[in-house]
């Protein structure tokens, strides 16, 4: 067995042919479009993802391609950003070309994976749609995601539209998989800025040219390669880990003469020519302005009229952020007297974000080089960058060249004081426990069987509990995640302190400074809820053991998600549920994640439609079966289990109150809804009923509880003659209509047959006094 070392890497380059242009054709591209366009162009093996904001379109677009036809890509829905940087990770050590498209948090989520692949300089493409951070959480574009993978080893290509995002896809499997390069790369574009408008594009069709101009990816070692076995990712101490870094930085540095020459060959092909520092009216610039990606293009303009206007000056921006070019600012800059460094993220405390820093630390190695450097952060959140702005960039240095000086090194552009005084405000006033808690439910244990036993209040008394949750939020007409909430706090009395994870009952119940939320909220994003709400929950008993909460103090503490919230967030609930914390996690499942778009989450049931698993000759919808998140809870030995729907709220109520009883007196209840999506499932608003029904009917989501181990049907469509085909089901919603049809019979029947084994499988646990 041989230890992999990167001077073992053989040293075979691929050079494409030179070549004149060849045949492109014109077509109306948004940048993630075009990102799909390539994707489908090189033909990459694989492409792991995790939907997020604006990048989910890469995937999305490429499953529509892919029903009809038009690519042989494996697409793998990660669990998570993590998960999918780690799919991409092991399909890239296995040879094949690999793709990953995400932004902000699914960023920061897969962060920790970045610098392993670079380190083993494993090559692959990463898009980029770059959208602000959280929190608080904003969808929409600034530059603080990419500002993190910037120490990751990753190459960085920008793409300042939709044209460059094309064409940098190209540009990035040539360096990355280049022997003297052989690292991962970055394509950075703005989010929805270039992610989503559409713009005129030129396209290969020509896919003979493409190939060419690609070549064979290089033959890495390979953990396929079982005739050559060697050890990947060996544990590295001291001197060898310094040393491998210095591997890593000599790929950078050889990566500054492989992307010109790239670039060069692209624009022999195409006509388009990337400079790695994009330099424009520079010539004889006094004052300089320097943005990254489409806030460039504008200040591109603004240089224009003050030009028309006699003044000197001109606009750079880098088409490469990592290698950083050094050298072509300082060259660029010797004889600008000032130049005004637009940041869309600020690097904390740093005076000033990681463009303005870098441009002062490479003018400072340059002895010739006096230019005054002004910092400033604008457009974050999204905030536009207009014309005006990029004027008054220009000002600042037209006036910090004239005087010399530096007024104000530091600022942020375009922030304002805000309304002072004006912070989150509730739909309705806040509310009380004692004006919710009516007792709806009377539970009472069981001397003999241990069991809970609960004796609702008839339904029509719940209609005069006010609600928790002010109406006015902005779901979808017959959303049933707000029916289920209401069921579930018409039941819960007391104190409650809730936690939303990202999705839609999130997204539609809170935006600053409204909030339909009349109980303490909390939110965080969907792959940490549990976790966070678990180290709340243990501050409470904390602080009421020292006797800083009075001990008559009765909170119970419910953390609400979504079926994908199941999927990414999987491993801090389940870290939750075995330490047992004293805490609700209800699920609405509305099976996909449905506030991005409706794409497949694992709950998904298998040939359903979604926008990730689209329908098409080549596609039948979803290739697998659904998550039993339910089954997964259970193994973790809970007190207690459930599953329900909105369409049985008696049912629903009565487990909803034994899960207060138990999580406030013996620890973890899991449960999981069945929750209506007219929108996504592509059904009428006011269907909910029959078709939570027929799915409950099929058998498909059966009802049941899970007590201390012992698992009990709350209703046996078997039992009450009401058993139906799962065909009865599916033919009433659009997203699964396309089942029906002879082509897709076999779908159906795997989706039958597994139902049977599963409805087997509970009725025999049900009927066995051990389970
Ligand atoms: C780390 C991270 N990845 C992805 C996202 C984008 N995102 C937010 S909510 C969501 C889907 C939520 O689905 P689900 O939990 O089922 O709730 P639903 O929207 O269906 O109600 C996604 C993909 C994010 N905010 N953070
Ligand atoms: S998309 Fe579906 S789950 Fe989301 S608010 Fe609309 S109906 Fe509700
Ligand atoms: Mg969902």
């Amino acid at each position: 067995m041989t230890t992999q070392s990167l001077s073992s890497v053989p040293t075979r380059t691929v050079e494409s042919a030179s070549m004149g242009l060849v045949r492109q054709k014109l077509e109306f591209r948004s940048g993630n479009e075009a990102a799909a366009l390539a994707a489908c162009d090189v033909g990459y093996h694989l492409m792991g993802y995790f939907p997020i904001t604006p990048s989910t379109e890469v995937a999305e677009n490429l499953s529509k391609m892919q029903s009809e036809g038009m690519h042989e890509i494996v697409m793998v829905a990660g669990d998570g950003e993590h998960g999918a940087a780690g799919i991409c990770y092991g399909a890239a050590l296995g040879g094949g070309r690999v793709l990953n498209a995400t932004s902000s948090q699914g960023l920061l989520y897969a962060l920790e994976q970045l610098p392993v692949q670079a380190g083993t300089r494993v090559p692959m493409v990463l898009n980029i749609a770059a959208r602000a951070v959280s929190g608080p959480l904003d969808i929409r574009g600034d530059h603080s995601d990419i500002y993190y993978a910037l120490n990751t080893g990753w190459i960085v290509l920008c793409a300042r539209d939709p044209q460059a995002v094309y064409d940098m896809n190209f540009a990035a499997v040539r360096i990355g998989e280049h022997l003297d390069v052989r690292l991962p790369v970055i394509v950075v574009y703005d989010g929805f800025i270039t992610s989503h408008q559409k713009r005129r594009i030129q396209v290969f069709d020509d896919p003979q040219a493409v190939r060419s101009f690609l070549g064979e990816r290089p033959d890495f070692p390979s953990p396929l390669d079982t005739e050559h076995p060697a050890t990947f990712g060996a544990y590295m101490n001291d001197p060898d880990l310094i040393n491998n870094k210095v591997q890593l930085s000599q790929a950078m540095e050889a990566a500054r003469s492989v992307i010109p020459k790239v670039f060069a060959e692209l624009e022999a092909m195409t006509g388009r020519s990337y400079p790695v520092l994009d330099s424009y009216l520079m010539d004889d610039a006094e004052v300089a302005v320097v943005l990254l990606n489409s806030a460039a293009e504008t200040a591109k303009e603004t240089a224009d009229e003050l030009r028309a206007k006699g003044l000197r000056v001109g606009v750079l921006s880098p088409n490469v952020l990592r290698p950083f070019s050094s050298e072509l600012f300082r060259q660029q800059l010797r004889s600008v007297k000032a130049a005004t460094v637009g940041d869309r993220a600020d690097s904390y405390g740093a005076g000033g974000g990681n463009l303005s820093l870098e441009v002062r630390a490479a003018i400072q190695e340059d002895p010739q080089n006096g230019t005054r450097i002004l910092s400033r952060i604008y457009g974050l959140g999204g905030k536009d960058f207009y014309a005006a702005d990029a004027g008054q960039f220009f000002e600042l240095a037209l006036e910090a060249a004239a005087s010399g000086e530096v007024a104000i090194p530091f600022a942020y552009h375009g922030a304002t004081p805000g309304q002072p005084g004006r912070g989150a405000r509730p739909g309705l006033a806040p509310i009380r426990a004692e004006e919710v808690s009516r007792p709806m439910a009377h539970v009472r244990r069981n001397a003999s069987t241990g069991r809970l036993e609960v004796e609702l209040e008839p339904l029509w008394k719940m209609t005069s509990v006010p609600n928790r949750i002010a109406p006015g939020h902005g779901a979808c007409p017959g959303c049933g995640a707000f029916p289920t909430l209401h069921q579930v706090y018409n039941v819960l009395q007391g104190d409650v302190v809730v936690l939303f994870q990202t999705g839609c009952a999130m997204v539609v119940t809170t935006g600053y400074p409204s909030t339909a939320h009349r109980i303490n909220y909390i939110h965080n994003l969907f792959q940490n809820g549990a976790a966070t709400l678990s180290g709340l929950v243990e501050m409470y008993h904390e602080r009421m053991r020292r006797g800083e909460v009075p001990e008559s103090k009765d909170i119970t503490f419910v953390m609400i998600s979504g079926d994908g919230g199941m999927d990414i967030g999987m491993g801090p609930a389940i870290g939750a549920a075995n330490r047992n914390h004293r805490m609700i996690i209800l699920e609405y499942d509305n099976q996909g994640y449905m506030n991005t778009g409706a794409q497949l989450s694992y709950s998904t049931p298998f040939g359903h439609r979604t926008s990730t698993s689209e329908v098409g000759a080549s596609l039948p919808g979803k290739r697998y079966h659904h998550k039993d998140t339910a089954q997964i809870f259970a193994a973790c030995h809970l007190p207690y289990v459930f599953t329900a729907s909105e369409g049985y709220p008696e049912d629903l109520m009565r487990k909803v109150a034994k899960a207060q009883f138990y999580a406030k007196n013996e620890g973890l209840v899991y449960g999981k809804i069945l929750s209506y999506c007219p929108l996504n499932w592509k059904v009428a608003d006011d269907s909910g009923q029959p078709v939570l029904q027929a799915a409950i009917d099929s058998c498909f989501f059966p009802l049941y509880e899970i007590e201390h181990g012992h698992t009990t049907l709350t209703y046996d469509p078997d039992a009450a003659d009401r058993r139906h085909p799962v065909s009865d089901w599916l033919k009433l919603m659009g997203k699964t209509k396309h089942l029906l049809t002879p082509a897709n019979a076999a779908v159906v029947t795997g989706i039958q047959a597994e139902t049977d084994r599963r409805w087997a499988r509970i009725k025999a646990m049900h009927e066995h006094p051990l389970l």
